[in-house]
């Protein structure tokens, strides 16, 4: 059965071509600093926003028109993989993700529900087995069902986190099974609105014993995938525990969790946090913690999760700097967290929405790779910090200064020059860059 008829394979035909269904920069093949732009960029479909979502908003119920929407229940979930593995192929996109909840119905009970998922994922796992597609990660939704109103593993409900530990344990058991690359937690309702009906102390305590226990049935199952947090700043919630790189980050540390995780960190959430994408993604390098990335935008304009299809070159090229001085993304991938416009209700638009983030994705690793060839930002870098690099800042640095050394040089030094920043510059040559794509 054909669910995407009018499509075929998207091909690469390069800048020049006018077809919307063709790739303009990204060439799967091509090598791109020792790597085929396959291999560097990884990318994933993300299921719910692809397959699940219906585009309904809090003001209107769905639009989009999907050939599967004739089906309901198991039958639905079923089409869905068939039309999945068909949209995979076709974009060639190596990857992909789903919450639990986004393949199969649940049923009224636990058992019911797990039975359903076991039907669905049997018939993913046979799909792989004559594709070359694999899964870059799952995670359970532990945040749609009322049941969760309070919270999963912060739930001030006992029985809730529980419930939660069954879904999650079932989720590992799931990775293990489709030989999943990661395995993620977005804290979905993990979060507080009020500090007055609130135990923060016992809240964040439960998600550290939560994720050791996450640590603890991976390793007696021999999963041997890599554990991701991606953090969010709000929504859902006002406060959302794991709100930046930085805190979750410390998180990790406070419960001596950090060597078991690594960082999945989405743009549109580091913007909510008030940072750029770069700024989270530089965090977790420089940290040792960049896992994988989903990859989208938002809207500037508006202050919730949009999660548009990436479009800006100047995003994707910066976040792609840092994934190559990263090394790569190891196990992790770009996801493509990212849900096309209630508007762009056609099934057509799912692969031209792709296109444009796969050649915007493209575009940036090959400005990236000529942007770090040429030593750009690593000159500039060194060249404004050179103060470091002899006489009194190089006595800071390999810690033979102290207070009062550096108390008698300030004395003698009586001037004092500082250099421009050169910011301005420095973004001119990024577009030179940009534009000489
Ligand atoms: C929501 C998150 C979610 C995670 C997976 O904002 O981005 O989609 O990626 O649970
Ligand atoms: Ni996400
Ligand atoms: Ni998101």
């Amino acid at each position: 059965m054909t669910y995407f008829e009018s499509v075929n394979k998207i091909q690469f035909e390069g800048a020049a071509s006018k077809n919307p269904f063709a790739f303009k920069h990204y060439n799967p093949e091509e090598v791109v600093g020792g790597k085929t732009m396959e291999e560097q960029l990884r990318f994933s479909i993300a299921y719910w926003h692809t397959f699940t979502a219906d585009g309904s908003d809090p003001f209107g119920a769905g639009t989009m028109q999907r050939p599967w929407n004739k089906y309901s229940e198991m039958d639905l979930a079923k089409a869905r993989v068939e039309a999945s593995f068909e949209l995979y192929e076709k974009l060639g996109a190596p990857f992909f993700a789903f919450h639990d909840r986004d393949i199969a119905p649940e049923g009224s009970t636990l058992k019911e529900t797990n039975e359903n998922l076991d039907v669905i994922i049997s018939m993913i796992q046979d799909y792989m087995k004559t594709s070359n597609v694999k899964l870059l990660w799952n995670t359970a939704n532990m945040f749609t069902n009322p049941r969760f109103v309070h919270g999963a593993a912060t739930s001030s409900n006992a029985d809730v986190f529980a419930y939660a530990a069954a879904q999650v344990k079932k989720g590992l058991e799931t990775a293990k099974l489709l030989g999943s690359e990661n395995y993620v937690f977005w804290g979905g309702r993990e979060g507080y609105d009020t500090l007055l009906n609130t135990d923060l102390k016992l809240e964040l305590d439960n998600l550290a014993r939560f994720l050791q226990m996450a640590v603890d049935y991976a390793k007696e199952i021999g999963y041997d995938g890599q554990f991701l947090i991606e953090p969010k700043p709000k929504e859902p919630t006002t406060h959302q525990y794991d709100t930046d790189a930085a805190t979750t980050l410390s998180f990790l540390r406070q419960y001596g969790l950090d060597s078991h995780f690594k960082l999945n960190l989405e743009a549109n959430h580091a913007t909510l946090a008030g940072h750029t994408f770069e700024h989270e993604l530089r965090t977790a390098r420089i940290n040792g913690m960049l896992g994988s990335v989903d990859a989208n935008q938002g809207d500037p304009l508006l202050g919730w999760d949009t999660d548009e299809f990436p479009t800006d070159l100047y995003s994707t090229t910066l976040a792609m700097y840092e994934i190559l001085q990263n090394g790569g993304l190891g196990r992790g991938g770009l996801n493509f967290d990212a849900k096309v416009r209630r508007a762009s209700f056609e099934a057509d638009d799912l692969f031209l929405s792709h296109i444009a983030g796969m050649d915007a994705f493209a575009v940036g690793l090959k400005t990236a790779q000529r942007l770090i060839e040429d030593k750009v930002f690593e000159n500039a870098i060194a060249d404004r910090y050179s103060s470091y690099a002899s006489g009194i800042g190089l006595d800071i640095v390999e810690g033979r200064a102290d207070f009062r050394s550096l108390e008698k040089y300030a004395l003698e030094n009586s001037k004092i020059q500082n250099r421009s920043g050169r910011q301005e510059a420095l973004k001119a040559v990024l577009n030179q860059y940009l534009i000489g794509n």
